[in-house]
């Protein structure tokens, strides 16, 4: 209470009337400092962990990414990351890589809250107490009803520190697809396309189904390596007769497995031949016949694992997924060409209301624009 005053009457600029004031300035601004850098020390080592649950994004559903780092001080003595569902958790990764004698009074950076319950892998908790780790220090609570908020109290209950809400946002942020799922049942749902600067997917006639640069597509290649599924429908199987497949060699190295492709069609008349039915990875495709996007969504989700799916086309499934508000992100190229009323639009459907999008990056790409955003589920778009 004494040193909370002291401390409050100090960052107040309150010091003045203090007994022997100059001393207690300078033993208050000590203190001042060093929970500064303490907390500084925390936002760096958490920041690292961050980078580390990012190598593993697109790798662990149905579980979260997440990543670790343990440390004394300054000094980082471990990083760990979740690699795949059923495999260890991040902490456990990066406490497998030290000896009893560096665990002991070490502080675990978690990017989310450590699980308390058993699932395919015992609980972390009772592993970071086995470890002799003093404090804990976390991002993101865990959305999972099975864990949410009980590692603090855990912790404390066998006197071990423990802290929340560092670096919360970016914690959140990588995340969010998996919050979705956990909380809903349903994907996080990403639309992908290129366009031109009228909105259509297609090219007059018969000039080809590239709009975009090979640097775009390319781009776009990449967040393949995020989702767990992309999903077309039979229009663009028949047209384009894609391949789907994951060849961005980063994701590729980092074991990231091909994603599901998901066909939807209302009478299930497909190309036999077509290279999602004959290539390599042929047990990856699934074929969705006269489903609802709902009902296939909720499917993947619930038999599949799938967390996160992406929309690769066409115009009709992509206007069904604005139209019915199940699309969370969209990430559109648009490439410096005109196609006319000829081509196919990107939301090929009326809607009840304009979308807007939140969050929105604009990137250049050679002469295309990324634009990449979260659908505004509340709101209308602002024209203004
Ligand atoms: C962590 N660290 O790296 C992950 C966590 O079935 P299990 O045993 O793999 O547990 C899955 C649940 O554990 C998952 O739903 C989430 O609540 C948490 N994931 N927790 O402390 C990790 N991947
Ligand atoms: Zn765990």
């Amino acid at each position: 209470m004494l040193m909370g005053s002291l401390f409050w009457r100090f960052v107040s600029g309150d010091w003045q009337g203090l007994p022997q004031g100059r001393i207690a300035n300078c033993l208050l601004g000590v203190c001042y400092r060093v929970s500064v850098s303490q907390q500084d020390i925390d936002v760096a080592h958490m920041r690292a962990a961050l980078r580390e649950a990012s190598k593993a994004v697109g790798l662990t559903s149905p579980n979260p990414p997440v990543g670790c780092v343990i440390a004394k001080g300054r000094k980082i003595l471990a990083k760990g990351h979740h690699r795949y569902a059923g495999g260890p958790h991040a902490e456990i990764e990066a406490i497998q890589c030290l000896t009893a004698k560096a665990l002991k009074g070490s502080t675990a950076y978690v990017t989310l809250e450590p699980c308390s319950s058993k699932g395919k892998t015992p609980p972390c908790v009772n592993a970071i107490r086995e470890a002799g780790i003093g404090r804990v220090v976390y991002g993101s609570e865990d959305p999972n009803p099975k864990n949410k908020g009980k590692a603090a109290r855990i912790l404390r209950r066998h006197g071990i520190l423990s802290q929340g809400g560092v670096l919360l946002r970016p914690c959140d942020e990588i995340i969010r697809p998996w919050r979705k799922f956990i909380t809903t049942g349903m994907p996080w749902v990403i639309a992908k396309a290129a366009m031109s600067l009228d909105g259509r997917l297609t090219r007059p006639g018969n000039e080809g189904q590239w709009l975009s640069s090979t640097a775009s597509r390319k781009d776009a290649g990449k967040l393949r390596g995020e989702v767990d599924a992309i999903l077309i429908g039979a229009n663009t199987l028949r047209d384009d007769n894609p391949a789907l497949t994951l060849r961005d060699p980063a994701a590729l190295r980092r074991g990231k497995q091909q994603p599901l492709r998901v066909v939807l069609t209302r009478k299930g008349r497909l190309p036999k031949r077509a290279q999602v039915f004959t290539d390599s990875h042929c047990d990856r495709t699934l074929v969705y016949k006269a489903k609802s996007l709902r009902v296939v969504l909720k499917d993947l989700a619930a038999k599949h694992g799938c967390a996160s799916v992406m929309i690769e086309g066409g115009g009709k499934l992509l206007g069904d997924a604005f139209s019915r508000g199940l699309v969370d992100e969209a990430c559109l190229y648009i490439a410096p060409i005109f196609c006319g009323l000829a081509g196919v639009p990107l939301v090929g459907t009326s809607l009840s209301s304009s979308k807007g999008l939140l969050d929105v990056s604009v990137k250049r790409i050679g002469q295309d624009l990324r634009i990449r955003g979260l659908v505004d589920q509340a709101k209308v778009g602002d024209a203004s």
